[in-house]
């Protein structure tokens, strides 16, 4: 419910004067300042290779329309903006409800500990040593008080990271962010054509070079996940955006940094009925996760592209 996580929106390309010129690659305007005009084409979405997970498959080719994208994660000086405008309170900021938990627990399921309907977000807690990767439960821990104003608990805060993406929002957060800077939150499948920057089956936003060679690319875990971290990329936790090198579209992070919403539903089945030749798909029509089919979940995205070999 409470993932560290941050969006990329985008405008509605096809409504915007700047969308219509497709020989301009970024926008000039005061309101559409930070994007960047993606031009509409055809891709392979999905993944086909060995490492490929059932959601992934099977590959099918996919139209979007020309469209705006933020160049780089919603920072947290540009949240904080839109909080000081509309006294917004976030998911992580609010006290769980227990009639909420109950709806999304199976039915008969015990009722919650109060002290678990507390606000607060999950913070990463890593052990000092090897642990199964099975079990996320093993490096993240639910802590009150924590929230995008107090990144790693209570005593933390924002205060000379302005410039890093803003982190604890749910996909609500970001929906109600996107819809007041007069945005909204991109398709799965715009996302994903925008993340490969116009390279076509690259496994990477920057193309088939090997993450550790040369200078760093992206913001990501370095060394033994989750217990050594040597921060070869410079950092521990989140980076300013626009760190590292942009993609071929010129967007930043699209790949590490943090993980960004899109408007779908995630649905474990959707790319097994989702027809070929697809003109801007928006996902499935509600969300089914068979690990967790009690509560429907939205996609997020930000690491390994999808490649067909
Ligand atoms: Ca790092
Ligand atoms: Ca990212």
């Amino acid at each position: 419910m409470l993932c560290a996580g941050v969006l990329a929106s985008c405008g509605n390309g096809a409504n915007t004067p700047a969308a219509a010129d497709s020989t301009n690659t970024t926008t000039t305007t005061d309101s559409l300042q930070h994007m960047v005009l993606i031009p509409g084409g055809s891709f392979v979405m999905g993944a086909a290779d060995d490492m490929a997970l059932a959601d992934e498959q099977p590959v099918h080719t996919v139209h979007v329309d020309s469209f705006l994208m933020d160049e780089h994660e919603v920072t947290n000086a540009e949240f904080a903006a839109f909080v000081a405008a509309t006294h917004y309170v976030t998911t992580a900021e609010k006290p769980i409800s227990k009639e909420e938990i109950m709806r999304e627990l199976p039915p008969g399921s015990p009722e919650p500990d109060s002290s678990l309907l507390q606000a607060g977000s999950l913070i990463f807690s890593p052990p000092d040593h090897a642990v199964p990767l099975d079990d996320v439960s093993q490096w993240w821990a639910f802590v009150p008080g924590a929230s995008w104003r107090h990144p790693e608990g209570p005593g933390s805060s924002i205060t000379g990271r302005e410039q890093h993406p803003v982190v604890h929002i749910s996909w609500d957060d970001a929906n109600a962010y996107a819809r007041w800077a007069g945005k909204r939150l991109p398709t799965e499948a715009e996302w994903e054509y925008a993340a490969r920057g116009g390279l076509a089956e690259q496994p990477f936003t920057w193309g088939g070079e090997a993450i550790t060679a040369g200078q760093p690319k992206a913001n990501t875990w370095n060394g033994h996940f989750p217990y050594e971290n040597t921060k070869t990329d410079g950092f521990y936790n989140t980076a300013p955006v626009k760190t590292y090198t942009a993609n071929g579209y010129g967007l930043y992070d699209m790949a590490g940094n943090v993980w960004e919403w899109c408007a779908d539903w995630y649905d474990a089945n959707y790319y097994q009925q989702v027809p070929n030749a697809a003109q801007n798909p928006e996902g499935p029509a509600k969300g089914f996760d068979p690990a967790d089919p009690s509560a429907p979940k939205r996609v997020s995205q930000g690491w390994f592209l999808y490649v067909q070999r």
